[in-house]
């Protein structure tokens, strides 16, 4: 032995040490049970394989039948479906086609309408038509018995000139007699001689003083009786004037009232009231029944007072 082959021989006999210890420290560790199945000759090892195989072969068949088996449920499923598909796809189109008849059937009855409506109106538009040329002949005559007719008018026409002229004439003699008329009127009022018996006259108005008593919508009336109404003060000449008629110390009604609307004063006229001649602390409603009718003292003061009260009055109307 070389020394060479020595070292060799010593290594093969250290690696197999080695090994046979590795082994009997895995022996210590592996259980004991899967040391028996590992502890196999090649026969049992091969005949381990066939069995393996087996199994595998069993386990793919059972999952092959088991997914064979879900893809033809699957398959009836869409075969179900597809049926129903189809179902439903044949009813619609029936209803579709009935619906389509129906239509149809109405579009063809509306067309009838029309057509006979359209015949009628071709019919109407002949029936103008022939009118029309039956016309030619005798509108013609017709048009122009209307421009003698219009050629007849010429000769009224002075006669209507004529009468214009007399209507103008009889307007200016309206308007003349207008104007006298205003003329008489305003020297009726110069003069105003037409005022009654026993009325007082100033400035173109006539008053008249009561020498009895009455409540103010009774001496109203009397007034109206007379064409005439309650005094009614639109001057400090005039106030004056009715003042220096009153004797002592009566009072007479005046034509103002707030009976409508307390503290609304208003003239039987209908004028605003705007000058006042009111006593001091006048008008102030006093008593149960308010003051709502205007007395004149002589002195030219007014003072609210009861409506329904008797009292003298001065009745007025223009000359
Ligand atoms: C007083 C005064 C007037 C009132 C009368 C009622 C005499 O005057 O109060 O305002 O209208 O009384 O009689
Ligand atoms: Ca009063």
């Amino acid at each position: 032995m070389s020394q060479s082959e020595g070292a060799v021989g010593t290594y093969k006999k250290w690696d197999f040490d080695a090994r046979m210890e590795v082994e009997k420290q895995d022996r210590r560790k592996v259980p004991k049970g899967v040391l028996s199945l590992l502890a196999f000759s090649p026969e049992r090892a091969i005949t381990l394989l066939y069995v393996l195989l087996a199994l595998a072969f069993v386990l793919f068949t059972t999952l092959a039948i088991v997914n064979l088996q879900r893809v033809s449920a699957a398959w009836e499923a869409l075969e179900q479906a597809r049926t129903r598909s189809e179902n439903s796809h044949a009813t619609a189109w029936h209803n579709l086609s009935e619906v389509q008849h129906a239509l149809d059937q109405q579009l063809s009855a509306e067309l009838e309408v029309i057509h006979s409506r359209l015949l009628n109106v071709s019919r109407e538009v002949e029936n103008a038509r022939w009118k029309m040329t039956q016309c030619k002949a005798g509108c013609g005559k017709e048009l122009s018995d209307r421009v003698r007719v219009l050629e007849e008018r010429d000769t009224l026409e002075p006669v209507l000139r004529q009468l214009a002229e007399v209507k103008q004439e009889q307007s200016r003699a309206s308007a003349l007699l207008d104007a006298a008329l205003e003329g008489t009127r305003n020297l009726s009022e110069i003069l105003c001689t037409s005022c009654p018996a026993g009325w007082q006259q100033f400035a173109k108005t006539c008053y008249f003083f009561s020498d009895t008593t009455k409540p103010w919508p009774s001496a109203a009336d009397f007034c109206a009786g007379f064409n005439a109404h309650l005094a009614v003060i639109d001057s400090e000449q005039e106030n004056k004037f009715l003042a220096n008629h009153i004797m002592g110390n009566r009072v007479f009604w005046l034509g103002l009232t707030d009976a409508h609307k307390e503290g609304d004063w208003q003239w039987v006229d209908g004028r605003s009231l705007s000058l006042t001649f009111w006593n001091s602390g006048e008008p102030n409603n006093v008593g149960h029944h308010g003051e709502d009718c205007v007395t004149i003292y002589s002195s030219g003061h007014w003072n609210d007072a009861t409506c329904s009260n008797s009292e003298a009055w001065i009745c007025e109307r223009s000359c």
